[in-house]
């Protein structure tokens, strides 16, 4: 079983692809498209030395409008290793970051980010896969850069770092103007950088 996706498409057929050579195969396969940013991103996520994809799917489609008795709709993060759970995850806007591993338990971890209601800051966890159960790294936490602010790829990848076998992560420094000059990127070494408290 692949990542499922909500509509019918070239991108399913290229999951399956991929499926059918990660079955028969124990090593990496040579076609396996190493994908770091995005809804769909490739890493050894259970540690087994396969790699698979995590990709982010809408799994189920909402009725009417959630504010007035409908219902919203269902998103998840798949795995194309079916034997790995999905993660449920809330509305609306998410990225899928791959960290490598992060945490020394042999599995790579991957970071959401996610976008708040409002567009103008994004939730962010880092999921770590333990014992057969997913967990948050550490305490995720909200980022407010600023609405309509564009981050760059490779801000994301550098948005949690290991270094010198300790995690860090970013945040604004509310003394410091995060923004450059037309307001619409950051500028990163502005961000501070955090110890993060692994759980
Ligand atoms: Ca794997
Ligand atoms: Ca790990």
């Amino acid at each position: 079983m692949g990542c499922r996706v909500e509509s019918g498409s070239e991108r399913k057929t290229e999951l399956e692809v991929h499926d059918s050579l990660m079955n028969t195969q124990t090593d990496i396969p040579e076609k396996l498209e190493i994908m770091r940013v995005g809804n769909r991103i490739s890493g050894d996520f259970n540690g087994d030395g396969i790699i698979e994809y995590a990709c982010l799917v809408k799994t189920k489609q909402g009725l009417g409008n959630p504010v007035e008795e409908g219902t919203s709709d269902v998103f998840e993060i798949l795995f194309s290793n079916s034997e790995i759970p999905a993660i449920p995850v809330d509305c609306c806007e998410f990225l899928l970051v791959y960290e490598g591993d992060l945490n020394g338990n042999g599995s790579d971890e991957f970071t959401m980010f996610q976008d708040g209601l409002n567009g103008c800051s994004k939730m962010v966890k880092t999921f770590t896969f333990n014992n057969d159960v997913w967990k948050e790294l550490y305490d995720p936490f909200l980022c407010s850069v600023g609405c309509g602010v564009e981050v760059t790829d490779e801000e994301y990848l550098n948005w949690v770092v290991l270094e010198n076998d300790t995690v860090y992560y970013r945040l604004p420094d509310l003394n410091e103007h995060l923004l450059n000059e037309e307001g619409d990127r950051i500028i990163f070494n502005r961000l501070l950088k955090i110890k993060a408290d692994i759980n």
